[in-house]
This record gives C-alpha cells, structure tokens and sequence, in this order.
C-alpha cells in the first residue's frame, strides 16, 4: 500500500541547535536529549551532559522565551553514591523527562550501570533541590515516562523493556499506587517488521492531555548498513484506558534531515525528550541531535492529531 499522507508541517528553529557544548560552563563531551518544562514563569530544560569520561549527568537550563537559556554552572543530579542507587548508577544518569502531577515535578531516567539499564524517578518541587524516590523498574528497562495525572487512582508509565544487543523493544504501560510498586503491565506497542521502527520503540515526551486522547511522541529504529536510525511518530492514548491505542500516525513524522542532524557523535538521531503545549496550540518539541546537541521545532498540536486519526 502507498501511504499518501502528508508530514505535519513541524518547524525547525532557524538558529538551531539551540544548545550545544560551547553553552556548558564547565568542559563536557555533549549536551542532548533534554526534559522540557514551564515553572514559575519560566521554561526549564533538564540536559543531559556527558562528561569528559563519557558519562552523563543532569544539568539545569532556564529561559523566559523557550529560545535562549541559561545553563547552570554546575550538574544538578549526579550518579548517585547512596548505596541503594549507586551500582545502578555508576555509568551515569541519562534521558530525563519531567512530568508535573498535582503540583509537584517528577523526573525519571535512565540508571545506567554495571548491570544494565533501569527507569529512576526522581521529584522536585522548584528545580532547587532534587530527591530520589525510587528504581522503578529492574534492568533491561528505559525510557520511563509518566503520565501528568492519575488514571483510575493509579499513576501510569510507559517504559521500553528490552531492545537491547540488537533485540526488538515494545513500548509497555504500567500501574502504580505509590511511583514504587508498579503492576498491572501491557504491551502497548510494538515494532512493524521491515518498517521505519523495525527493530525497537520507547516513548519519548511525557503525554500531552488533548481532547482526543493523550498525546505521545515516541521513536523508533531502523537498523540500516550504516547504522540505526531514530525517527519520530506519535499515538494517542484514550484518556481512561490508556493502554488503548485511539490512533497513530501511518508513518514517521519527523526524522534526521538537517546536517546538525545528520552528522555528530551518533549520526542520524533526532531525539525529543521534552514537549511544551502553548496556549496557542504551538507544541515546542526539544529533541537531542545526534547525540551532540539540543534542537528546538514547532507544530500546531491539530495538526498531529489529524495525522494520528
Ligand atoms: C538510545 C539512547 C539515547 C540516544 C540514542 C542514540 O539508546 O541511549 O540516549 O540518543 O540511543 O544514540
């Protein structure tokens, strides 16, 4: 079958990259794949930086426009050294997502140690100090993100068990009464063989509420002769039972194009870890590129649900 839709017209921002290591005051390898969200007035991004030995942290950035930040000058979150945390983190905290529920901030990402990857959900409630709740989940499991409300009584994630040493990657849903305990789980979905996302999927921005269903933009990958590929669909989840599917799109709606892009320490890699919904229906979407640096696009939020329906 030819698949005849159209791309939603996403913009990029014509300075991007809008952050890339010359904006860390500190000497870092990379900056990327960034956590995005509005507080007290102000946009935060939670970056993740990767360090001279070629580990990550988590590092803070402020703005008044979305556009232009301010990085601190120091991490905000390191590996942990508390003993329930720091085998698991010994090789670095990376991939963060923030999502506001009843007031407070929560931060997961991805453990990274000698046992393999785990979600981490951390909360803060001013981005000033930063407290850990818990491992989420046990290995192979990452990209962990939260829902910004409870359904059912139960707070709700998707994470990405598997896809690892070349092996397939689902996107599931979990249940939690507590962000600890978590149960309930179910495949959600799963990569199509021979397709833009053929080896693994995970979710990428926390969900967006609109009034079709919650919004979700994930990735995907594609193993080709010269690498992977991550481009970038998006689903709609039905507002009370999120583990059903109300719609996605056909294909990928975003991809690698721009050199900024294209070329760096990971090639071919678009990465949103964060996603803005402004009161004009403009969703700002703050992807990672290539591993290297952070970029900034723009879509009107109907017209990725018309393409997810
Ligand atoms: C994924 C994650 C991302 C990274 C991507 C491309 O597995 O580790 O942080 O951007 O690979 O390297």
């Amino acid at each position: 079958m030819l698949i005849t839709h159209k791309f939603p017209p996403f913009e990029r921002y014509e300075n991007n990259p809008i952050i890339s290591r010359d904006d860390i005051p500190y000497p870092c390898n990379t900056v990327f794949n960034a956590a995005a969200c509005r507080c007290m007035g102000k946009y935060i991004l939670l970056l993740r930086v990767e360090d001279l030995a070629g580990r990550s942290h988590l590092t803070l950035a402020r703005s008044n426009d979305g556009i232009n930040f301010q990085v601190d000058d120091r991490p905000w979150v390191m590996p942990s050294e508390d003993p329930l945390y720091e085998p698991y983190e010994r090789y670095g905290v990376e991939d963060p997502r923030i999502t506001a529920i009843e007031g407070a901030y929560y931060i997961t990402y991805t453990a990274f140690g000698p046992y393999g990857v785990r979600v981490g959900i951390g909360k803060t409630n001013d981005f000033s100090t930063f407290e850990r709740l818990c491992l989420a989940t046990d290995v192979d499991n990452k990209d962990g993100v939260l829902f910004p409300e409870k359904i059912g009584g139960k707070y709700v994630m998707l994470t990405r068990p598997g896809g690892f040493a070349g092996k397939r990657g689902d996107i599931w849903i979990s249940f939690s009464p507590d962000l600890e305990h978590w149960g309930g789980s179910r495949v959600l979905m799963t990569p199509s063989p021979g397709g833009w996302g053929s080896q693994k999927l995970g979710a990428c921005t926390p969900p967006i509420k609109t009034e079709d269903g919650w919004l979700v933009f994930y990735h995907g990958v594609k193993p080709t002769g010269s690498g992977r590929i991550y481009r970038i669909g998006a689903m709609l989840l039905d507002l009370e039972k999120p583990y059903t599917i109300r719609g996605y799109t056909s294909h990928f709606i975003f991809a690698p194009e721009m050199d900024y892009e294209r070329i760096g320490d990971v090639p071919n890699v678009v990465f949103p870890c964060g996603a803005i919904l402004e009161e004009d229906g403009t969703i700002k979407m703050y992807y990672g590129v290539s591993d290297t640096a952070i970029a900034l696009a723009t879509v009107n939020v109907q017209d990725v649900l018309s393409a997810c329906r």
